[in-house]
């Protein structure tokens, strides 16, 4: 065990233990300063998400879901270690790196309308720490266990505080039946230590479906019981926003309706990743960029 203080330690303990967040949700003082709404920002802090509908119009929607559709059928990316695969129907799941791999999804990740907003929040230079398309098919698109990503970024890939945020980019309307994003609002202010060691390999099990770094169940139930479940829905080309800290999951499409969405998770430049806070090594950088990280250059840009 290293003697490096562990702020938030989880997987540790033999019974779940709540801890209180050390660290602030909005790190930019000056409300004026936002590039969007001050309403938005104070809902962001409070709820530990927000919604931004329609940020991106449908010609550039239709951009990105001509590319994620070639993607999705391309041979060499569903054979590749980056394609996580539904773990009974071989169905694309989630593909990670699109922001290195694909000139499109590299130009979106810092795009000014969610990369300036992810700077603000953050008070600072940003970085792309993660980047996947996630799929849920009609019909057998799975669920999405409830999950702290703080937990796991912190215990697996070793970052330290919670200056990081996600940045889920809606390509199909979300609405409450095909599976949309449920998130309790106000939970990204408390800290659930989770139960059970980290198994080796761990991200090739996770990916597909977590049961390691997943709250208790009574944890769960406090928790919705203090602060209800919020849905995130909205018209493909709205954003959704979220803490790293905030408690979230999805449950399963059966609908006909397909839900994808994208995904870039913003780290500030000085929460770049240590050792795991685990006994294991780190995750492939696929997951979790470790190179010496560089500021994000911000561009104002359109994809019609
Ligand atoms: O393990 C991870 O890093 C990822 N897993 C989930 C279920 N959500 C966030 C993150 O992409
Ligand atoms: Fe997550």
């Amino acid at each position: 065990m290293s003697s490096r203080q562990d702020l938030y330690p989880s997987r540790q303990q033999a019974e779940p233990q709540w801890l209180e967040r050390q660290d602030p949700v909005v790190y930019s003082q000056d409300p004026a300063a936002a590039p969007i709404a001050s309403e938005l920002i104070a809902q962001y802090e409070r709820d530990g998400y927000m919604v931004i509908p329609e940020l991106f119009s449908p010609a550039e929607v239709a951009v990105m879901t001509t590319e994620l559709e070639r993607l999705r059928h391309d041979p060499a990316v569903l054979a590749s270690d980056k394609a996580i695969r539904e773990p009974n129907s071989g169905a694309l799941r989630s593909l990670f790196e699109i922001h290195h791999d694909n000139a499109l999804f590299g130009r979106l990740a810092c795009d000014a309308r969610i990369a300036e907003i992810a700077r603000f929040i953050l008070g600072g230079d940003v970085y792309i720490h993660q980047s996947r398309m996630n799929l849920k098919p009609g019909f057998i698109g799975k669920e999405f266990y409830w999950h702290s990503d703080f937990e796991t970024w912190h215990v697996e890939d070793g970052m330290p505080r919670m200056r990081a945020l996600s940045c889920s980019i809606l390509l199909t309307d979300n609405d409450i039946n095909n599976g949309p994003l449920m998130l309790v609002p106000g939970s990204h202010r408390h800290y659930v230590g989770c139960v059970g060691a980290t198994p080796h390999n761990h991200y090739q099990y996770s990916l597909r479906r977590q049961d390691f770094g997943v709250p208790d169940n009574a944890s769960l139930s406090r928790m919705v019981e203090r602060y209800g479940i919020d849905t995130a829905t909205g018209p493909a080309g709205s954003v959704v926003f979220f803490d790293c800290n905030t408690l979230h999951g999805s449950n399963s499409n059966i609908t006909p309706a397909p839900r994808s969405n994208l995904f870039f998770v913003f780290n500030h430049i000085e929460n770049g990743l240590q050792a795991p806070f685990c006994e294991q090594p780190p995750r492939p950088a696929f997951v979790a960029d470790r190179e010496p990280v560089k500021p994000l250059e911000i561009v104002e840009q359109t994809y019609a």
